[in-house]
Parts: structure tokens; C-alpha cells; sequence
């Protein structure tokens, strides 16, 4: 049975990856900073498949470490590291963005991504296995005006998903990058700071992706065969045409 690690397992695309995964009998290890959604999680889950949860918060390298040290011999041999965690924060031009904001995207987004993988890979690398998913989005792939600093960190995890496929291959670990368009989660309203009006306004008017349809995706990235890497994914719901055109009704 196969070990996979899920950062930002508490909401979104990472919970329902989870679900999804748990369904397929991989053994799952939830992790979040909201550690009772978590234990829900892992309650629902245990009926299915091995469940173990871990609480840190991705920003900072010593919970990172202490965390993942701290798993049992028989969860340290991780399959599959879907490097999900992150988010949007706040919305507006560079001159007036906020600077905990812009900390936020960049210490969460990119270096909790290296943190988190910096602890998982030496395993792989000794065992000649593994396959990590990154997370980026579509603002890797173009950025957009008033969301400079997301799309920035975007489009360092496409460079740091680039760099792990150069460095990693020849250890047998595959690294896929998936790049989601607009999915109806908790995202806008994290980014919005719990406006949900505002934050539902960016769904209305077309059918957004739902986070199933991102863990369908994963799903499929992680049972392709052992001879076949998906690289690169780009998804956008069917009334999306760049991050920044989407067809309203
Ligand atoms: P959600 O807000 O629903 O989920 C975000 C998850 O990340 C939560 O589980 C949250 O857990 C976790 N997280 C955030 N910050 C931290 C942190 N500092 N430490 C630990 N965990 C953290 O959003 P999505 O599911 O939509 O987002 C998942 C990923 O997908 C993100 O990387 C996002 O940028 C990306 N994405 C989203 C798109 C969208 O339109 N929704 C499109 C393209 C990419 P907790 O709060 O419990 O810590
Ligand atoms: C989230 C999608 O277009 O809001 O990464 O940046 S978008």
C-alpha cells in the first residue's frame, strides 16, 4: 500500500485529494494548521484507509522538521508528496499591497513548499522512489495586474518543479506540476479575508472547477504508469481562457 503526504489536507483541492486517494487504499498523511479539522478528516477517512494527521504551520522550517521527524518507522517511507498548502492574500496593486500579505504568499507558497520537500526527498533519494506534486496555478503562467506577488510565487514553484525533475529524475522520483484555473474553495475567501460575497462574486456566473476535479487530475498524475511522467497539467474550468478571461453568463 502505497504513503501519501498532503499539505493543506484541511480544505480544498488538498481534502478532497484526500478523500480521493483514501478511497484508492493509499495511506494518507493529513497535514494543516487546523488540527481539528484534521482529526474530523482523519475520523471519516479511518473507515477506508491508514490515517495519520500532522499540525504545522508550512512557514516555519522547525515545526516543518519536527513534524515530519517525528512520524512512526512505518509512516516514513512516503510515496507520493502532493505539496498543496498556499494561498492568495489580499488583492491590489504592488504600491498599495500589504507587506504581511506579500510574507505570507511567498513564505507559505514557495519556501513552505522547499521546507516540506527538503524533509521528504533524502527518503526518496534512498529509495530510488517516489513522486511529488506540486501545486502551482495559472498565475504561474501569466500574471496579472493586482496579484503580482501570488502570480510571483506561482510561477517559482513552476521553476522549483523544473528544478526538481532535472535533479530527482535520476533517483526514479517523478515530479508533476499541476496548474489549476479558477476552483470553487475556500481560496477568495481566504484572499478577501473572509468577505464570502466578494469571494463568491468570483465564481458566479460560470461553472468553476471543483476541487474533485483537481483531485481527479492528481489522481490520474499519480496511477500513471511507472514509465510515464506527467510533467506538466493545466486546467481550466470550460468558461476559462487565461487567468484573466472567463466567460460570464
Ligand atoms: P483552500 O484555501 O481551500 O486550501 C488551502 C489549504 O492550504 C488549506 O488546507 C490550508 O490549511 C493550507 N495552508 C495554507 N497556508 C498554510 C500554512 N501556512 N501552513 C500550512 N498549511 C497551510 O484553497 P485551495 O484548495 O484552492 O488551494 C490549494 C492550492 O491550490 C494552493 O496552493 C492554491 O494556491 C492552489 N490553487 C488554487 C486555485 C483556486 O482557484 N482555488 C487555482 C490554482 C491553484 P490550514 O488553513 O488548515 O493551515
Ligand atoms: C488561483 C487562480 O487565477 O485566481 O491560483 O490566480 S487565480
Amino acid at each position: 500500500m502505497k504513503t501519501a503526504f498532503i499539505t493543506g489536507a484541511t480544505s480544498g483541492i488538498g481534502k478532497a485529494t484526500a478523500k480521493r486517494l483514501g478511497n484508492e487504499g493509499y495511506k494518507l498523511i493529513l497535514c494543516g494548521r487546523r488540527k481539528e479539522i484534521l482529526e474530523e478528516l482523519a475520523r471519516e477517512l479511518s473507515e477506508k484507509t491508514d490515517v495519520y494527521t500532522l499540525t504545522f504551520d508550512v512557514r516555519n522550517y522547525d515545526e516543518v522538521k519536527t513534524a515530519i521527524d517525528s512520524l512512526p518507522a512505518e509512516w516514513k517511507a512516503i510515496d507520493v508528496l502532493l505539496n498543496n498548502a498556499g494561498n492568495a492574500h489580499g488583492l491590489e496593486p504592488l504600491s498599495e499591497g500589504k507587506v504581511s500579505d506579500w510574507d505570507m504568499m511567498m513564505d507559505g507558497n514557495v519556501k513552505g513548499l522547499l521546507y516540506v520537500s527538503k524533509c521528504i526527498i533524502p527518503g526518496m533519494k534512498e529509495r530510488n522512489s517516489g513522486h511529488i506534486i506540486n501545486i502551482s496555478s495559472v498565475a504561474a503562467l501569466l500574471t496579472y495586474a493586482n496579484g503580482v506577488v501570488y502570480c510571483a510565487s506561482k510561477k517559482a514553484v513552476k521553476a522549483i518543479s523544473e528544478g526538481m525533475r532535472l535533479e530527482l529524475t535520476e533517483f526514479g522520483i517523478k515530479v508533476s506540476d499541476l496548474a489549476p484555473g479558477a476552483v470553487e474553495t475556500e481560496f477568495s475567501e481566504v484572499r478577501f479575508k473572509g468577505d464570502k460575497d466578494r469571494a463568491a462574486s468570483v465564481y458566479s456566473g460560470y461553472e468553476a472547477l471543483k476541487a474533485e476535479d483537481i483531485a481527479d487530475a492528481i489522481s490520474y498524475v499519480v496511477n500513471a504508469p511507472k514509465h510515464v511522467t506527467i510533467a506538466d497539467m493545466t486546467i481550466y474550468p470550460s468558461a476559462q481562457a487565461s487567468p484573466v478571461q472567463i466567460h460570464r453568463k
